[in-house]
């Protein structure tokens, strides 16, 4: 795999039965875009090539549900924002489903985690790595960059960059009285009108990073076999969940590999909910397109690249799906064996899904006389990239 850390690829092998993976899950305040589905789809194919490897797949994915935006978007829309949430991460899971991502072993929510985020903000104070900012009411928490000695070498970008990242992705560089304008915040003391929990830290809520870091090593312990994300969570997120986590457990690093899904875009920008340039999943579902189409869709380019959604690819999709049924309903192909190796050896080469598609073309479109052939292929089909042909 590529690992975003060193900046070249690295084997990723599990030392021990159970393969270990986190992926950062959605902030649920709108629903299930394009961008997030692909990023979903890679790090899917990995827990099925694990699978395959013989690896039990420990997978853990967090929900945001309390954030600013969540807050925000439901403040807008005059809605409670535990409906919100509840309501689009429901979607989420249908929409997942849908499209046939196995599912994480562990789903879990902010909200519900809230005790053990608590205590974890709890070990960074008492580790000497976090101070207090006054608050309009109570004192805010943030986490002093510098208690971390590794700090930088997730993303290994320089501090102007840094700096700007922040800003644009839920950091507050300005705030005054911070020992670093990098620091993240650990713990928001209770705002007037909005939700906030009982903690020893008082009544508020935690920062972003923490949230992951907490969900993460309270059920996989480190290091993650693999810390995964799209590439707008390199800087400051992973960066910020390595350093806590550093410091939290004295261990380094958080992540044997760091991987991230390149950034899918609309009319020449990043999809995001913030900007609106959405296509969603949901929306897609209710118009019948069929879900191996889009799986085929998505997976057409390698998981890294920024590309841009089009509606040639879900059609280029469709008509695969068609080749591949027909080839797969044939009395015989090409040696089935041979395909299913040469698959396995592509998404091997950091989960290659272009070459495996091609090479499941080039079976469909050759003749053979392998009886078991079309029956392998289809399984294979199913059980590496999740698309079913029957
Ligand atoms: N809740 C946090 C992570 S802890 C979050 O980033 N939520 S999110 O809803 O904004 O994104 C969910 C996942 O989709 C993240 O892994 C994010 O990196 C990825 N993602 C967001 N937008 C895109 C996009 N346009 N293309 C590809 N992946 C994306
Ligand atoms: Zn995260």
């Amino acid at each position: 795999m590529h690992d975003s850390a060193s900046g070249g690829r690295l084997e990723v092998r599990p030392d021990r039965p159970t393969a270990r993976l986190y992926v950062c899950g959605i902030t649920p305040y709108d629903a299930t875009h394009l961008g997030h589905a692909a990023t979903y789809l890679a790090f899917d194919t990995l827990a099925r090539l694990w699978r395959d490897r013989g690896y039990a797949v420990d997978y853990v994915q967090n929900v945001t549900d309390v954030d600013d935006p969540l807050l925000e978007r439901a403040a807008r829309d005059g809605e409670d924002w535990t409906v919100v949430a509840e309501r689009e991460t429901e979607l989420f899971r249908e929409d997942m489903t849908a499209l046939r991502v196995l599912p994480p072993t562990h789903f879990v929510g902010a909200v519900e985690a809230m005790e053990e985020i608590a205590a974890y903000v709890l070990r960074l104070i008492e580790a000497g790595a976090a101070y207090r900012l006054p608050a309009p009411v109570g004192e805010d928490v943030y986490f002093s960059i510098t208690a971390s000695t590794h700090f930088g070498q997730v993303s290994h970008l320089d501090t102007a960059r840094m700096l700007r990242l922040s800003a644009e992705r839920g950091g507050d560089p300005d705030r005054v009285g911070k020992k670093h304008p990098l620091d993240p915040l650990l713990w928001l003391a209770a705002r007037p009108g909005e939700p906030a929990w009982p903690s020893p830290l008082g009544p508020g809520r935690p920062g972003w990073h923490v949230e992951c870091t907490a969900i993460a090593l309270n059920r996989l312990g480190m290091p993650l076999d693999v810390q995964g994300g799209g590439s707008d969570l390199v800087f400051p997120h992973h960066e910020m969940s390595a350093a806590h986590a550093e410091v939290a457990t004295g261990g380094w690093p958080f992540a044997r590999a760091y991987v991230h899904a390149g950034m899918v875009g609309l009319d020449g920008h990043k999809m995001s909910k913030s900007r609106g340039n959405l296509v969603f999943v949901s929306r897609l579902r209710t118009d019948d397109v069929d879900a191996g189409a889009l799986r085929l869709a998505l997976l057409s380019a390698h998981y890294r690249g920024d590309r841009e959604w089009t509606g040639g690819a879900l059609e280029a999709g469709q008509r695969r799906l068609t080749a591949w049924r027909t080839g797969c309903a044939r009395g015989s192909g090409p040696s089935g064996t041979a395909l299913l190796d040469a698959v396995r050896g592509a998404l091997a080469e950091d989960l290659d899904t272009p070459a495996a598609l091609r090479l499941v073309d080039a079976w469909c479109a050759a003749d053979g006389d392998d009886r078991h052939a079309p029956g392998l292929v289809r399984d294979t089909v199913d059980a590496l990239l999740g698309v079913l042909l029957a």
